[in-house]
């Protein structure tokens, strides 16, 4: 099933933080399309939730180094 959601994330503040949420979130099996946005620290993320699940996404993002708020 096709899910879109949107994360607030607590620590990005560059390109660099952009970058690093967009391509390991990306990788991901099942996450077709992520897009962060750094000026309301939110990431939206398209995904199917039978190949992904949203703590899988959410794990990404704080291993990272981030917080999924
Ligand atoms: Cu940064």
């Amino acid at each position: 099933m096709a899910e879109k959601t949107t994360l607030n994330v607590a620590g990005m503040t560059c390109g660099h933080c952009v970058k690093a949420v967009e391509e390991s979130v990306g990788k991901l099996s099942g996450v077709e399309n992520v897009k962060v946005d750094l000026e309301s620290s939110s990431v939206e993320i398209d995904y199917l939730s039978d190949k992904v699940d949203l703590k899988k996404i959410k794990d990404t993002i704080e291993d990272q180094g981030y917080d999924v708020q």
